[in-house]
């Protein structure tokens, strides 16, 4: 099977297994485990913040940044196709009681101006209070799209403007670094905190973190343990994480030039449409414009020949690079759409 329905399928590899084998562990609860804590230094390093926790899930990971900056009844600025919206069982309204405000924006993109006209007046009583703008980077939904710096720049300046903090939802923060060549710092330079994956692009089997301020950390950490992420011996995670950032960050451009292969090979079929200048890291979204075709029979004649993509909605399908793919299965991939789909009328 080619696994391309998200980068969250990956499996540790004997290395990595190697690694969490032999990991020192002690009880995290009680900040005794040491691997775990060597983790967060080295993320909070490697992001320029000046601490950083681990968390058991990108979801996690989002609800306890929300918890700590907002209270019940108050609002976070987010766009409209954003994951904590779309796929986090509404974990800010049921574990944070916060409002979203919805917004639109190209490319997952929110306008600077868009946002800073939706930043309620706090001396009006009618209102609730915004706390926060929350931007996702890379947009998953928006086709793995690249927030531009400069945007996340003006956002900051928004924020600080208003009052209030600018989160980043950095599950794919690497790949968009990958993608512009530019260290992390030129992105968490500007959000008060962000979250990153290490069970996507980086191909471990566990984890996410958060950083920011000691002040956020030590918050979140309360919050960590209220949301049920406060867990005993997570050296032997902490390992596999520490292992991906050694071993798999630097190999992300692969991802992105095989996602790029696998976008041209199928916009060449009539049945489908690609917008290629979406495809800017590791995903691939396209859409079935053939009548007699829809996303889920394109995906089950796909899985006939050992080919696995995912549904986005009815006519789009999303397929994504990873540490699992190589070259040579996109090569053969591309051959399966070839075979299966040249010859069907648009
Ligand atoms: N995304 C998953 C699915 O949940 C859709 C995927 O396959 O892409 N932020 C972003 C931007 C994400 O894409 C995801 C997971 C999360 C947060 C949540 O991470 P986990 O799954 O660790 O809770």
């Amino acid at each position: 099977m080619i696994d391309f329905r998200s980068d969250t399928v990956t499996k540790p590899s004997p290395e990595m297994l190697e690694a969490m084998m032999k990991a020192e562990v002690g009880d995290d609860v009680l900040g005794e485990d040491t691997t775990a804590n060597l983790l967060q230094e080295k993320v909070a390093a490697l992001l320029e913040k000046e601490a950083a926790l681990f968390v058991p899930s990108g979801t996690m990971a989002n609800a306890v940044a929300i918890r700590v900056w907002a209270e019940p009844g108050d609002e976070v600025i987010i766009h409209k196709l954003s994951h904590t919206y779309l796929y986090e069982t509404a974990s800010a309204a049921a574990l944070c009681g916060v409002q979203f405000c919805l917004m639109d924006g190209a490319g997952g993109i929110l306008d600077p101006k868009d946002v800073s006209d939706a930043v309620h007046d706090p001396e009006k009583d009618h209102f609730p209070r915004t706390r926060m703008i929350f931007i996702e980077n890379t947009h998953n939904i928006a086709g793995g799209s690249v927030y531009p710096v400069e945007v996340v720049k003006e956002l900051s300046e928004v924020a600080k403007e208003k009052g209030v903090v600018l989160h980043m939802d950095g599950a794919r923060l690497f790949n968009a670094c990958a993608a512009l060549g530019v260290k992390p710092r030129e992105y968490t330079r500007y959000v008060d905190s962000l979250s990153i994956c290490f069970s996507k692009g980086l191909g471990a089997p566990v984890g996410s973190a958060i950083a920011g301020s000691r002040d956020f950390i030590k918050r979140a950490h309360r919050f960590r343990k209220m949301f049920g992420g406060g867990m005993r011996q997570i050296g032997y995670l902490a390992a596999a994480a520490l292992y991906a950032l050694d071993h798999n960050l630097q190999r992300l451009p692969e991802d992105h030039t095989n996602a790029r292969l696998l976008a041209e090979a199928i916009s060449e079929l009539d049945c489908f449409d690609v917008d290629l200048d979406a495809v800017q890291t590791n995903m691939v979204f396209f859409d079935v414009v053939a009548d007699d075709l829809d996303a889920a029979s394109v995906i089950g004649m796909l899985l006939e020949e050992g080919v696995l993509v995912g549904s986005i909605t009815r006519k789009r399908i999303r397929a994504v690079t990873h540490l699992d793919i190589s070259r040579q299965d996109v090569l053969q991939a591309i051959e399966v759409f070839r075979k299966l789909f040249s010859k069907t009328a648009a």
